[in-house]
């Protein structure tokens, strides 16, 4: 089919939403409106191309996982051992829990078909024949939308035995979560998914080589599958005409904090912070300090003309000093207290930690929380930013999976830019009274 027609007043007008444009629209969710707007063609395409010609679609399209790495999807699907006669699987991570990322939820419950046909697409591809979605528990209104359209497409003979008399078999299956933000990192994912505690595991081996049971396996972010549904239905040269040289495609960028219209915009990678947050959602509506490009975990940002007109590509987000991420952008204003602001993610973090290691366990889920706590509280002495700053240097790089690193993001990035609102709260000196002579005063 030809690319959709653009149905907002873009800047570039080739560029018209794909992966969102069916998001509030009525009965979305459900097969009947999905086949209408010419759903489960491009599987259908898919598996007239045969499952190794699929691969190289994606790779050509240049789509990299939008879950926060950007890591090149037709790459990662490549991994897959092909004819090593074990069971394969694939998984989607849909455990959304980075704060200032919201863009799945609703690709989840407005348009769970999109996601269905993109795994089916994925299982195709590498030679899959279960696939499971892992939610986040919190999102149950989701949940009951993609259980019922699993269901739907289970009794449509999209799912089961045989799909659309392709030969191919594919089982899909939803796990919900108990509310744990490590999930969402891929090996503690599997351990969760396997019955296990949540605690990463060691890698590599990566889960394309030793992944679910051992397994091979390769897990991608919903909004990876979704993409890889609109490649397939509208070929890899449309996907990989959008966006910047190295980042291609349309990305779901999310904005909170004082906006005039905070929420999810899906727009070529390589738009620029200036034109998301003024053209499309409206502008701020006091005056802004700092702005995190792509969840928490990113380092935050001076608020300034060189940040603003940086485009929201991999590349240039990280040659200005932070990560893309998840595209979750949020901004914080002039009159909130930075070292207050950076508090909240700490006590994210340490809530979240699984405590397998040490440096997360006592470096973010004690010691760091409790130093913002003294910090906030007014019982900052002189010598806390540098404590914090020497804890940091012990915790980085020396801990087992992501999440301890990710607590640094706003910690370090908020001392280099805010020091003085920092120094500001660690002048607390303990009253000293001389003591007194009973003798003299007498
Ligand atoms: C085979 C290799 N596979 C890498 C695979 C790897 C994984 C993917 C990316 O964290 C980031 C994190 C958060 N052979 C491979 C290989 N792979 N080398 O590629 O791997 P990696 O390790 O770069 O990242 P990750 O551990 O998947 C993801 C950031 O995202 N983040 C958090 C996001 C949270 C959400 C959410 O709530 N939805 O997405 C935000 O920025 O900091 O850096 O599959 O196996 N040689």
């Amino acid at each position: 089919p030809n690319p959709p027609k653009p149905i907002t007043s873009g800047k570039d007008p080739r560029f018209a939403p794909t992966l969102y444009a069916h998001v509030g629209q009525p009965d979305s969710w459900t097969l009947a409106y999905y086949r209408r707007n010419g759903g489960y063609e491009a599987v259908k395409r898919a598996f007239g191309m045969g499952a190794d010609a699929v691969i190289d679609e994606v790779k050509k399209s240049g789509l990299r996982g939008r879950g926060g790495a950007g890591f090149a999807t037709g790459l990662k699907w490549s991994f897959m051992p092909l004819n090593d006669g074990k069971p394969h699987y694939i998984i989607c991570n849909a455990d959304e829990s980075e704060p200032g990322s919201f863009k799945d939820r609703y690709l989840l419950s407005e348009d769970p078909h999109q996601l269905i046909e993109g795994m089916l697409i994925g299982g195709y591809a590498m030679r899959a024949s279960v696939g499971y979605i892992y939610i986040r528990g919190e999102y149950v209104h989701a949940a009951e939308r993609i259980q019922a359209a699993i269901e739907e497409a289970r009794e449509a003979g999209l799912l089961g035995k045989n799909v659309l008399n392709s030969g191919f078999d594919f089982q899909l299956y939803l796990h919900r979560g108990a509310g744990a933000y490590i999930c969402g990192e891929e090996t503690a994912l599997m351990n969760s998914l396997e019955g296990l505690r949540a605690n990463p595991r060691l890698k590599p081996p990566f889960p394309a080589a030793a992944g679910l049971y051992g397994l091979p396996t390769t897990i991608n972010n919903v909004e990876t599958f979704c993409a890889a549904t609109q490649i397939l239905k509208y070929g890899a040269e449309w996907h990989a005409e959008m966006g910047t040289e190295k980042s291609k495609g349309m990305k779901l960028f999310q904005v909170s904090g004082p906006v005039a219209r905070p929420g999810v915009y899906e727009l070529p990678l390589g738009t620029t912070f200036r034109e998301l947050i003024y053209d499309w959602a409206g502008g701020p509506l006091e005056e802004m300090k700092a702005i995190i490009p792509g969840g928490s975990s990113c380092p935050m940002l001076r608020w300034d003309d060189r940040v603003l007109d940086t485009p929201m590509d991999y590349e240039s987000v990280a040659a200005a000093g932070s990560m893309l991420g998840t595209g979750g952008v949020t901004v914080i204003p002039k009159a909130d207290c930075i070292v207050n602001a950076t508090w909240n993610m700490v006590r994210f973090y340490g809530h979240e930690s699984c405590g397998k290691c040490t440096p997360c366990r006592e470096g973010i889920s004690s010691w760091m929380t409790r130093m913002y706590e003294k910090l906030v509280r007014g019982h900052g002495q002189p010598g806390d930013v540098q404590l914090i700053l020497d804890m940091s240097e012990n915790i980085g790089g020396r801990s087992f999976c992501a999440l301890a690193d990710a607590c640094l993001g706003p910690v370090l990035s908020s001392i280099a830019l805010f020091r003085e609102e920092y120094d500001s709260l660690a002048q607390f000196q303990t009253p000293t009274y001389p003591p007194r002579n009973r003798w003299k005063d007498a």
